[in-house]
């Protein structure tokens, strides 16, 4: 007999997917469980991979699972585990690679790496184009607390939600810490930020039971490896449930093959430009030079950061010099 479930990814190995499937279908003696499936082969065909996150459709039959004293379990070679469908995501991201995320936790170390802001705003570009809530997450304060003021001041003017913490003093934790427990119940959270910036540690402070492997940032350096290497979806705590993803960090390369949004698209991915979008003199306003530019004025009168600009300019060029495939 064949079955056919739903569940969702909570982590992929080496292409081994890791499904916790739903509970509470009649007719679907492994449900509830977690179970390891293979993605049928004809995704490539459609240019699609199952991702962590995505709720999937999950087929197999007798064979996949014995009933010893009454109870299922999924039998040991795993056979005829098969991911059939994807149901629809709400969005999805190429790096760190996961489907249908709510927030992601931006992790900034204000020293040791050095923060690379350029690097931030375009993935705060791509987290607002994909409507994901960012929030702003300033680590390591206590190496350079004036540094790490400044970076919480650019997000905060922003509009973002933003901490200042140290995971070493303690500092700004228990602030964190509450707003975690609360604000991202039932919700699929995810941490990103550069290789070495602290985003194990703090899901380690802030959760403690999922004993994150973290590292030395100097060995890191040496071996040019990241310390997490896959996606995972863990269980928030709580009765509300939700999960929360470590992710291994970025560098800079990694958001060259972006192939993310098209150039009319960019204004509307900073947040503080909302207010000003439609009342520049121009309709095709580029907000680069042009005359009576509602955002350039607001620039100048520091309503808008300066550095938030530059990157959107940089991202401007990088995306007016792409090539368009369709
Ligand atoms: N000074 C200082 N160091 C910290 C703090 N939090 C973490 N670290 C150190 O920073 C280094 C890297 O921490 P990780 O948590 O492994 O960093 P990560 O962002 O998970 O790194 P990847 O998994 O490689 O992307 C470790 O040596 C930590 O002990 C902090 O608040 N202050
Ligand atoms: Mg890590
Ligand atoms: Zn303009």
């Amino acid at each position: 007999m064949t079955y056919t479930q739903t569940g969702r990814i909570i982590k992929m190995t080496g292409g081994l997917y890791t499904v916790r499937l739903d509970a509470g279908i009649p007719d679907s003696p492994l449900m509830g469980q977690t179970v390891e499936c293979r993605a049928r082969g004809t995704f490539r065909h459609e240019h699609t991979t199952p991702l962590v996150g995505d709720l999937v459709v999950v087929q197999y039959d007798d064979t996949s699972f014995a009933v010893v004293d009454g109870i299922v379990t999924p039998s040991a070679e795993r056979t005829g585990l098969v991911i059939d469908d994807i149901l629809p995501r709400k969005n999805s991201l190429i790096r760190p690679p996961l489907a249908n995320l709510d927030t992601m936790l931006v992790v900034i170390a204000a020293a040791s790496p050095d923060p690379d802001i350029p690097t931030v705003d375009k993935l705060l570009s791509i987290l607002e184009f994909n409507g994901i809530d960012p929030v702003i997450i300033v680590g390591k304060s206590e190496l350079s607390p004036k540094r790490a003021g400044k970076i919480a001041a650019l997000y905060g003017k922003v509009g973002y939600r933003t901490f200042v913490l140290s995971c070493y003093t303690g500092e700004g934790v228990q602030a964190f810490a509450d707003f975690a427990h609360t604000a991202l119940a039932g919700k699929i959270t995810a941490v990103a930020g550069a290789s070495g910036a602290g985003k194990s540690t703090l899901l380690n402070t802030v959760f403690p039971g999922l004993n994150l492997t973290t590292g030395d940032i100097s060995e890191k350096i040496g071996r040019g490896k990241n310390t997490t290497r896959h996606t995972e979806l863990f269980d928030l705590p709580g009765a509300e449930g939700g999960y929360i993803a470590d992710t291994a960090g970025f560098s800079l390369l990694d958001f060259e093959r972006f192939d993310f949004f098209e150039l009319e698209d960019l204004p509307h991915t900073f947040r503080e430009f909302g207010p000003y979008l439609g009342k520049c003199r121009y309709t095709d306003c580029t907000h680069m030079n042009d005359e009576e530019c509602a955002i350039l004025e607001a620039v100048a009168r520091k309503d808008i950061s300066p550095i938030r600009h530059a990157s959107y300019k940089e991202l401007y060029t990088t995306l007016k010099g792409k090539k368009k495939y369709d």
